[in-house]
């Protein structure tokens, strides 16, 4: 059976253009810092982003991990938000790596309000923990792909400046962001100490991330890359994928937000699941099935057993993603089949 797959846009395979460019790479070995087409990518990303330095590295958590490791200290607390991929899918992975209590704010699909923050920024006393990050998610994945706004990025950053605190941008996804607000890399980059964003997401690459911030971060970075088992070898190979997906794969990202789009339109009739197409603004759509008188194993069994992959979110939830291996037509047929299981 041929599946639509819809789980995540971490499915997509490189394409037979992408391979090529993977097998014509000039490759060395990374950990000597002799990898051409890595530093050549490093170089690029921080350009890119208006930045002095970057580090590839394996994946968005070893990126999200190696960047509080370099911005704390053990016994710090950082700030996240409560649904954010660092508190909810690292597997308490800062507490473990880096020794830091984690500090959640509730947001408002993944905002978090400046007065929440404010109120979670610790009074300076010996007795309690010293907050030292603020990491913020954008696009906020258990928000639906939410785009952060740059006036609250920016707020943000100033009460951070205040009081002596680094910014983290979890930026996985910070592509589509960018796509879908039309705010440059730059001027989202400019309000944050460290980002990590990932070209294993919608960029289609097979593997690989990259943490960015000046020199002296990232030399930081490079040895926790290294005590963390992310010191990769000949990662040109990799680091090419990256260079391929960054040439042709940004600006198609449109086409994934309109196939969400799309979906959650079709699907807005089915009222009890709290479809809005409205809130719908990058790649992803997620379906409430609380009120549908199935779990989300018999509804994902349901839908995988008409060919459709979907995965489970929060305990309430089951979210859709949009990628470039997922065309049109089968958006349309998942769309028709899934109004037919649930009408
Ligand atoms: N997200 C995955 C799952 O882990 C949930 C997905 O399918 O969306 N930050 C954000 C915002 C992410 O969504 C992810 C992956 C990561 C970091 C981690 O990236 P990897 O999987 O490369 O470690």
């Amino acid at each position: 059976m041929k599946f639509i797959d819809l789980r995540s846009d971490t499915v997509t395979k490189p394409s037979a253009a992408m391979m090529r460019a993977i097998l014509s790479a000039e490759v060395g070995d990374d950990v000597f810092g002799e990898d051409p087409t890595v530093n050549s990518l490093q170089e690029r990303v921080a350009d890119l982003f208006g930045k002095e330095s970057a580090l590839f590295v394996p994946s968005g958590t070893m990126g999200n991990e190696i960047c509080i490791k370099a911005h704390t200290e053990p016994g710090n607390e950082i700030i996240v938000e409560q649904e954010s991929h660092i508190f909810v899918y690292e597997t308490a992975a800062p507490s473990l790596l880096s020794g830091v209590q984690m500090n959640p704010v509730r947001g408002v699909r993944g905002v978090m309000p400046l007065d929440a923050l404010k109120n979670a920024i610790r009074p300076k006393a010996y007795y309690m923990p010293r907050t030292t990050l603020i990491c913020i998610e954008n696009t906020h994945g258990l928000s639906a792909g939410s785009v952060y706004p740059l006036e609250r990025i920016r707020e943000t950053r100033q009460l951070a400046l205040s009081g002596g605190i680094k910014m983290h941008l979890d930026g996985a996804r910070i592509w589509n962001a960018s796509i879908a607000s039309g705010v440059a890399l730059t001027d989202y980059a400019r309000n944050f100490d460290s980002l990590s964003v990932c070209f294993s997401k919608g960029l289609g690459a097979p593997v690989g991330s990259i943490v960015i911030g000046d020199s002296e971060f990232i030399a930081r970075a490079r040895k926790f890359r290294k005590i963390f088992g992310g010191g990769m070898r000949q990662a040109g190979l990799l680091a090419a994928a990256a260079h391929y997906a960054l040439d042709h794969n940004i600006e198609r990202l449109r086409e994934d937000h309109e196939k969400a789009k799309y979906f959650a339109n079709e699907l807005r009739t089915l009222n009890d699941m709290g479809i809005n197409p409205e809130e719908v603004q990058t790649n992803m759509v997620f379906a409430d099935i609380t009120r549908s008188g199935k779990s989300q194993e018999e509804v994902l069994n349901l839908l995988k057993s008409r060919g459709i992959l979907l995965t489970p979110e929060r305990n309430t939830s089951i979210r859709a993603v949009m990628h470039l291996d997922v065309s049109m037509a089968d958006v349309k047929e998942a769309a028709k089949t899934f109004k037919t299981l649930f009408s």
